[in-house]
């Protein structure tokens, strides 16, 4: 590969702030996935002082909310999470999609991350297998994917010496053979 390569990482600036925007329908699985995340938030040094969680009804509210977070302009990223589950919803299109669309729209307007941690699934059980107490949580996914978005977000802002050049890009002007044209 040429050129410089920007990627986050787990080492977030100190003083970055998380907001955790969770649904309370189907609570008997968003709280597992709130665990997660706020277990792994933690693992990774992010003090829960640093950590606003929020509860919404369900997850068709989650991007109001989000909007509100981002342009507080306190949260370096937010993790939303929820689950819909298609066998008990006969408008799961209209709930799973509107959220999906909502958020992404909040976070390329407001340019802050939203991490999508919701589930949306056919079945409880493929549900309760995504909110384990193991890896497979959705949650611990979705502030793992947080704390890496934040921290690639503040290197572009504000780029430091951790970039890796490896050669350096030829362009059309200095690739051997290639003669640029006059103007
Ligand atoms: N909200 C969910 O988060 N998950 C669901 O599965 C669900 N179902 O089944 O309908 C659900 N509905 C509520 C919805 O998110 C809104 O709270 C409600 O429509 C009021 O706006």
């Amino acid at each position: 590969m040429t050129g410089k390569l920007t990627e986050g990482s787990f080492s977030i600036p100190k003083a970055a702030r998380f907001a955790v925007v969770a649904a309370r329908f189907n609570a008997f699985i968003v709280d597992d996935l709130l665990e997660g995340a706020l277990t792994t938030l933690r693992k990774h040094g992010v003090a829960g002082a640093r950590v606003q969680v929020v509860r919404v009804p369900g997850a068709f509210e989650l991007p109001v909310v989000c909007k509100k977070l981002a342009e507080s302009g306190e949260y370096a990223a937010i993790i939303t999470l929820g689950c819909v589950i298609r066998g008990a919803t006969a408008h799961f299109e209209y709930v799973a999609g509107g959220a999906a669309t909502g958020l992404m729209q909040v976070a390329v307007t407001s340019g802050v991350p939203v991490v999508f941690g919701v589930l949306t699934t056919e079945t409880a059980a493929q549900a309760f297998e995504r909110a384990g107490a193991n890896a497979d949580n959705k949650g611990s996914e979705a502030a793992l994917c947080a704390l890496e978005i934040a921290s690639l977000m503040a290197e572009l802002a504000a780029p430091s010496k951790r970039g890796k050049r490896s050669k350096p890009a030829v362009t059309a002007a200095k690739r051997p053979g290639k003669k640029r044209k006059g103007r």
